[in-house]
Parts: C-alpha cells; sequence; structure tokens
C-alpha cells in the first residue's frame, strides 16, 4: 500500500477510534471493522461485476458440475484458472489482512447450489471454539484476529425467505455453548445480489436454510486459515500448487507452518537458500525478519564457517 493510500484511508478513521486501532487495520474502513466485530459478518455489496458473475455462470454452466445432495456441495477451483484468480482478489486479501494478519493461506474452497426441490441444507454449526478451537475471534494490542473465515460470492440474488445462508448475528462473542433452533428469531437471513461477497468467521454459529424461490441458488465459498493451521487435511489440497498461475497464488496455497524463519539463514544442500524464501508473503517489510536481516545472517554464516575451516586446518597441520 503506497503512503498516498495510507494517508487516504488513515482520515476515515475516526479520530476518537485511532488510538485503539492497530496500523494493519487500515485495510478496512472503521465503519466496516465495526460492523464486523458487532455481527460476526459483513457484506460487500456489487463486489463482483455482473460480467464477472456471467462468467462464473458460464464456467460452471459448461462444466456440468456434479452436485452433492445432502448439502448442494461441489467442487469447482481446478476448473477454471479464473477461480485461482479469484482466490487471490486484492481487494479480497486486503480485507483477510485486517482478520487474519499477513501470515495466512488459503485453506480449501467449496461451490453451493440448491434450488426448491432439492433437500439441501445444512443445520446450525459452528462457533466459538468450535473443531478443536479452529474457529476463534479474538482481539489484542487493538488487533483483530480470526481462526477460519469464510469468503461467500453470490452468484444469484437472495431475497428475504428464500433460504441458503444463516447465522445468528453477534454468536462469535457468545458465552453459551448453546445452538438456537433454525426457525429461531435469532437467526438472520442475509439478503444478497449477485456478484454481493460475505464474509464471516467460523466462530460465528451459521447454517444454511432449505431453498425455496423460484431461481436457483448458487454461491462460491473460498476458506482461510491463519498460516500455522489447516482445517482441510493438506494432503487433498497440494495438488492445486501446480495449478496457481504466479507467485501469489503459489503463497496462498502452501503448507500450513508457523513461519519462524530461522530456517532463511541457512543454505540448503545445493548451496541455495531456502525455498521457504518464496513463501515470505507479498509485504516482505511486515515479515519478523526482513531480507536485510537474512544478508547479514548469511554473511555471518560464511565469515563463521571460514574462520572454522581455517582452525581446523590449523590444528591439523
Ligand atoms: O452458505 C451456506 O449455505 C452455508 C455455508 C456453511 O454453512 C459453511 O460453509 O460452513
Amino acid at each position: 500500500m503506497n503512503a498516498l493510500m495510507e494517508d487516504i484511508r488513515a482520515t476515515e478513521i475516526n479520530e476518537d477510534c485511532k488510538h485503539v486501532l492497530n496500523k494493519e487495520t487500515l485495510n478496512m474502513k472503521i465503519d466496516e471493522i465495526y460492523e464486523f466485530d458487532l455481527n460476526g459478518y459483513i457484506v460487500y455489496r456489487n463486489f463482483l461485476s455482473q460480467s464477472d458473475v456471467q462468467k462464473i455462470n458460464n464456467i460452471l454452466d459448461d462444466a456440468k458440475v456434479k452436485i452433492e445432495p445432502k448439502m448442494g456441495k461441489f467442487s469447482f477451483l481446478p476448473l477454471s484458472p479464473y477461480f485461482f484468480d479469484l482466490m487471490a482478489h486484492p481487494k479480497t486479501l486486503e480485507i483477510l489482512r485486517v482478520m487474519l494478519g499477513d501470515w495466512f493461506r488459503f485453506d480449501h474452497a467449496i461451490g453451493l447450489e440448491m434450488d426448491k426441490t432439492s433437500k439441501a441444507c445444512q443445520p446450525i454449526h459452528a462457533g466459538l471454539l468450535k473443531e478443536q478451537r479452529s474457529f476463534f475471534y479474538q482481539w489484542i494490542h487493538g488487533q483483530m484476529r480470526n481462526g477460519l473465515v469464510k469468503v461467500i460470492y453470490a452468484l444469484n440474488d437472495v431475497n428475504p425467505g428464500d433460504g441458503g445462508f444463516v447465522c445468528i448475528p453477534g454468536s462469535h462473542k457468545t458465552n453459551l455453548d448453546y445452538y438456537p433452533k433454525i426457525n429461531s428469531h435469532l437467526v438472520v437471513q442475509p439478503t444478497l445480489k449477485a456478484g454481493d461477497m460475505l464474509i464471516f468467521t467460523e466462530a460465528l454459529v451459521h447454517g444454511s436454510k432449505k431453498w425455496t424461490a423460484e431461481n436457483r441458488r448458487r454461491a462460491l465459498i473460498y476458506s482461510y486459515a491463519p498460516g500455522y493451521f489447516a482445517w482441510k487435511n493438506y494432503d487433498s489440497m497440494k495438488d492445486y500448487l501446480k495449478l496457481a498461475s504466479d507467485q501469489l497464488q503459489k503463497d496462498l496455497l502452501r503448507p500450513p507452518y508457523v513461519g519462524g524463519f530461522d530456517e532463511f539463514v541457512f543454505e540448503n544442500a545445493e548451496g541455495h537458500l531456502s525455498t521457504d524464501a518464496n513463501w515470505a508473503w507479498y509485504n516482505h517489510s511486515r515479515l519478523p525478519h526482513s531480507f536485510d536481516s537474512l544478508l547479514i545472517a548469511k554473511i555471518k554464516n560464511r565469515i563463521i564457517t571460514n574462520v572454522i575451516k581455517k582452525i581446523i586446518k590449523l590444528i591439523s597441520n
């Protein structure tokens, strides 16, 4: 982000709030952060253009994807390079950096398709600290952090009462381990237009209601995780790496690990730096160790190795 952009975003921040927010939160506006914090989800309207929506629908129509009947799921990622581009949508990544920090990764994706004849639905599920605590929502030192985060791209309009994605706003902060019934007045079904993007934390209690509208429901869901964990078994994802078209996409498809970066300072057997350097997130200056310190460490390493070699030579003479 350039300095001018930073200044513009900084002016959008309410002066009273400035002191509580870490600089990285500038990638979302204060009212957006407030809404997400309050509800556990937020809708970005008109996120994809109508021609993008049309293009995606055409790809899916042509592919005649197989729909799993219980939840209406289908697999779409390998169908087109376009879906990899969407995984790395720059605006989505900016928002995810606020929610997950810089060291995050793409975890998995599914498509959903339902019509009024299908039985597909998902009971109310997820919520705070579910699934081995991988669903969490936390603020510390003016920084938001989430476990698994999901991005839904709506490919059709969703009107009141249509069904589909439902949630209990605010439940990502509840103190009770309790699921209200799907017909409870607490369960809300957000209305969407084709091209809207809804992003939610899995700490939010949510589900999927049976689709009732005349038109078909279609949505793409991309899941992202903190860089150190995988929700989906990475073995089932690693082949997608071969389909990534640039370094950013490869970065997002990397396996999970904490990224302490100590291994950077060592050469591998071929005398090259560890390829872990490739996983450095696109803004290197944000990483705990910059590439300057990497170079210094490398030089230090060389000097120490040479000194040790000389000492051994001296002793053996
Ligand atoms: O969008 C939907 O219908 C529900 C999605 C959902 O529950 C999930 O991805 O966990």
